[in-house]
């Protein structure tokens, strides 16, 4: 046998061809958690949505910049799969590598360089009932009202690491992971399992895979073992439960960049818009829509609000419906990829009903508009909420 041969032989041994790594990337599909979510999902801190849970609005007050992993929404196409740490890998693989398909195990990931984000995972679609309810349009999708947001404290490696041990070339144009959760099935249609294309320059950019979430191991309705987390683009760029990337020397696609994830409707090319990247501008008040608050005390009003493009650097609140406007004070330093919390103080001395409503602006000069034309599967909702309270 030649050496040449040996050495083929050798690495076949090692690492498996395309073809078996295309099955290896895609084994049978994981246990479900039974109820699709593993966490409790107590009614005064979440709303739940068929296979979701978003957080509700007084569930943040007092919790701090990090949403605890407790509270954080869980977006789920099917349901949290239930995946061994030891039998896990990561598989790189794809025509936009140098060699052959690449795999990792956790341990292999831990010895590379450790860095922490504070990151939002916001929804494309947070916020969308208020297409609905405050609108009157017609869109299609989970009606979310303003909790499909958290921003975690995200440990992990840097995807650009990852792809670079794995070998990728000069000539890789697009890099798409996919998730070991079951595979969707939507109007009878099978997708296939979630999975999302990624510019190269964003992947080598500033995006994560995050094996910890406040501190603690990825939770299982989080990504258990690990996740993407990509800095300031809609969440469903984050896929979790990772169990292989693809890196293609031509450009990728998924139903979750084509079908969906786009702007359709009056306004929009017929394929829709391009495929959506950066979050919009959002506000939202610590209090539950019809919350009571007493008379003639004083009310500190809290809230938090966030933009995917830049810091927040202003809010404005009004509690009269819109008729008088004044400056939140913001509690935190602005800062890219989280939100700030700010706070308004309130002394109601007339008893009623009345509307509260915050309107943030960017350090870009993106400001909360009255009103967001609506797209047909109401993505990036970003005008300023009415939300209804009564003084007793
Ligand atoms: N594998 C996989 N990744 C996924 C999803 C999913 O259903 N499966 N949902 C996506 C969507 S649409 C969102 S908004 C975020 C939600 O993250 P969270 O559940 O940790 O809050 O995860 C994304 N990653
Ligand atoms: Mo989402």
């Amino acid at each position: 046998m030649t050496s040449a041969r040996r050495t083929v032989l050798k690495l076949l041994a090692t690492v498996p061809v395309a073809a078996q790594a295309a099955r290896a990337a895609a084994p049978a599909a994981a246990a479900e958690a039974p109820g699709g979510i593993v966490k409790p999902l107590p009614a005064d801190v979440f709303t739940r949505h068929g296979t979701n849970a978003e957080t509700r609005p007084s569930a943040l007050r007092g919790t701090g910049f990090h949403t605890p992993n407790d509270r954080f929404f869980v977006r789920n196409h099917t349901g949290t799969p239930v995946l061994d740490a030891n039998t896990w890998r990561l598989t790189v693989w794809g025509s936009g590598l140098r060699g052959g398909p690449v795999r990792f195990t956790l341990a292999d990931l831990w010895a590379l360089p450790a860095v922490s984000r504070d990151v939002a995972i916001e929804c494309a679609g947070n916020a969308r009932g208020y297409f609905t309810s405050q609108q009157h349009d017609t869109v299609t999708g989970t009606p979310w009202t303003l909790g499909a947001v958290g921003v975690a404290r995200w440990r992990g490696v840097r995807l650009a690491d990852v792809l670079r041990r794995a070998g990728i070339g000069d000539h890789a144009v697009a890099v798409m992971p996919r998730g070991l959760d079951a595979e969707y099935v939507t109007a009878g249609v099978n997708l296939g399992r979630v999975r999302r294309p990624l510019p190269v320059a964003k992947a080598l950019a500033d995006v994560l895979l995050a094996y910890e979430m406040n501190g603690a191991p990825l939770p299982p309705d989080h990504g258990f073992p690990l996740r993407v987390v990509v800095p300031s683009w809609v969440g469903v760029a984050s896929v979790k439960w990772l169990g292989d990337i693809e890196v293609s020397a031509e450009a990728l696609h998924s139903p979750w960049d084509t079908d969906y994830y786009r702007l359709f409707g009056p306004g929009h090319p017929p394929q829709g818009s391009a495929p959506l990247t950066r979050q919009t501008v959002k506000s939202t008040f610590e209090l539950d829509h019809g919350a009571t608050l007493v008379a003639r005390r004083t009310h500190r009003l809290t809230g938090r609000s966030w933009s995917g493009h830049a810091p927040v650097v202003e809010v404005r609140v009004s509690i009269d419906g819109g008729a008088h406007w004044r400056r939140a004070q913001l509690q935190d330093p602005p800062r890219r990829h989280g939100w700030v919390r700010w706070s308004v103080p309130w002394h109601p001395l007339a008893t009623g009903p009345t509307t509260l409503l915050a309107r943030a602006t960017d350090a870009a000069g993106n400001t909360q508009p009255d009103h967001t034309p609506p797209n047909t599967q109401g993505y990036l909702f970003d005008a300023v909420v009415r939300l209804p309270v009564t003084v007793v």
